[in-house]
């Protein structure tokens, strides 16, 4: 029998369980195509240690492990997962090409205003120029919100059924929880809603969160 793949998450995470680490895109896939996985839990030390480094260049979870084959990188893990399971991706080449297409906006166009907004909360909130430059910071993910505000209108999904793009997009947009940046566009909001419905993501969830309280997750 094929042993199951092993992915590296924080022993504990500075988030405390809320789902916003990048691990929790890796279980949300694993779990919507169904495939078991073991955890092997990381400090900060020993991600920067020689043995964690050989499995990610940058000292970082998440890492995934199938065999002799060795990923970083959370977006290449759940196209890798999505290529080689149904359900993450369409069959229609065309359809299957645009859900890709919106892995890497998500990664690429939404996730990096959404990333130096978050690091200048956490890193520059003592800096004298942080107060004027933070409303910068929200109007720059003020606009790929609205633009994919605009794009989504009243689907449910990016493009027609949920895929490996919609699940990025929604891991995406739940870093803006608590900035209220997000409530300004109801059809985000409850796209993220819908992502966050889904039985799949509470298992994952569950599961990230059971490392934090150090309780099982319950049915
Ligand atoms: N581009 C890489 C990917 O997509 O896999 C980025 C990986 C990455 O940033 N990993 C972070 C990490 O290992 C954890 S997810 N950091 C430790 C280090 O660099 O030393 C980022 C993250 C961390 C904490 C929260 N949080 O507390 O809310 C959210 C997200």
């Amino acid at each position: 029998m094929r042993k199951a793949p092993t992915i590296t998450a924080f022993e504990r995470s500075p988030d405390r369980g809320r789902g916003l680490a990048r691990d929790m895109r890796v279980r949300w896939a694993l779990e919507e195509v169904g495939q078991p996985y073991d955890v092997r839990l990381v400090s900060f030390d020993e991600m920067k240690e020689p043995a964690h480094r050989a499995l990610h260049p940058f000292g970082q979870i998440p890492t995934y492990e199938e065999g002799d084959l060795a990923l970083f990188e959370s977006g290449a893990i759940v196209f890798h997962i999505a290529e080689r399971h149904a359900g993450l991706l369409p069959d229609d080449a065309k359809a299957r090409a645009r859900a890709i297409a919106w892995m890497f906006a998500a990664l690429n166009t939404v996730e990096p205003p959404i990333l130096d907004r978050g690091f200048a909360v956490l890193m520059e909130r003592d800096r004298t120029w942080h107060q004027e430059r933070l409303p910068i910071l929200d109007d720059r993910v003020r606009v790929r919100l609205g633009e994919l505000s605009d794009r989504l209108g009243g689907a449910d999904w990016l493009d027609d059924a949920f895929s490996a793009g919609d699940l990025l997009m929604v891991t995406v947009l739940r870093r803006l929880s608590g900035t209220g940046l997000l409530d300004e566009y109801p059809n985000l909001c409850a796209y993220v809603a819908r992502g966050e419905a889904r039985p799949a993501y509470n298992r994952a969830f569950d599961a990230q969160l059971a490392v934090f309280t150090g309780r099982p997750p319950t049915d």
